[in-house]
């Protein structure tokens, strides 16, 4: 059976998840806590030197990164096809699924402005530091001290909101052949995205695409209605988890979709 390493909120663990869901597969659950810093344990970094979820062992065999990760169970796992069997249609999901870490990151800047922020601002200064001194990559740190010190006042904020600009509108046109991302299946393409669009949901971004492209709206809707969701996402998020999202969003929500609208003027 495979395991897998992974944070319930986590979204790169959760596109994982999805995967799993779709392919109705079982596996051997091994919750990573990012909150208090199981990442870093020596022993999970000799599988994940990045010290980050998901990871999985199959058959003997350690695998990082999600986008990879996700090909690897569509290849191995049995279950329905989650990419085209002809190279062109596989090339198209290929040149989806190979966005994912730069929107990632996007989603990684609005969930540390938005929430993150919010919950270390509440710690001792040396506490908060401790959340991100570890990690192996210098412009990750860099990066988390940056949104530390400015929040959602960060030009890294605007860089975050002019890739959803683009990725929003690359979907809405590509959505007007839909009804999937690449066509009429339902792919690792969509899976990528799925539990990116949930945590901006989740941090009241919603309105970034519902107020502006309907099609992906309607796409949004058509990926929760699917068993995967509830499954690989809903269900993982605890309550308390859910609770704080709404409390440090809540207040931010206009100030985020005022500049959301500007950078559509501006993209
Ligand atoms: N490119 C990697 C990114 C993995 C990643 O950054 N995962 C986040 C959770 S979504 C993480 O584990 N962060 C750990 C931390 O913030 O310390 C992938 O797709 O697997």
């Amino acid at each position: 059976m495979l395991t897998l390493y992974h944070g319930a909120s986590a979204v790169c663990a959760a596109k994982v998840r999805v995967t799993l869901a779709e392919k109705g597969a079982d596996y051997d659950s091994r919750p990573v806590n990012l909150q208090t810093g199981e990442q870093f344990d020596p022993e999970y970094m000799k599988l994940n030197p990045n010290a980050v979820v998901p990871t999985i062992v199959h058959e003997g065999n350690v695998l990082i990164e999600s986008t990879v990760i996700n090909e690897y169970i569509d290849d191995v796992i049995p279950g329905p096809a989650l990419r085209p069997a002809d190279p062109y249609g596989r090339a198209r999901v290929r040149l989806w699924t190979k966005r994912e870490d730069t929107i990632h990151d996007a989603i990684n800047t609005m969930t540390a402005s938005i929430l993150f922020r919010a919950e270390l601002m509440q710690k001792p200064p040396e506490e908060r530091q401790k959340r991100y001194e570890k990690m192996p990559d210098p412009a990750k740190r860099a990066k988390w001290a940056e949104i530390m010190d400015k929040g959602v006042e960060s030009p890294l904020v605007d860089e975050a909101l002019a890739r959803f600009a683009k990725l929003f509108r690359d979907m809405e046109k590509a959505l007007a052949k839909g009804p999937w991302l690449t066509g009429e299946s339902f792919t690792l393409a969509d899976i990528g995205l799925i539990s990116f669009f949930y945590r901006l949901e989740m941090l009241e971004c919603a309105g970034m695409w519902t107020w502006h492209f309907p099609r992906v709206t309607d796409w949004f809707e058509r990926c929760k209605a699917r068993p995967s969701f509830k499954i690989a996402i809903a269900d993982h998020i605890p309550a308390p988890a859910a609770a704080s999202y709404r409390l440090h969003s809540a207040p931010l929500r206009e100030t985020v979709e005022a500049r959301f609208a500007e950078t559509l003027k501006l993209a």
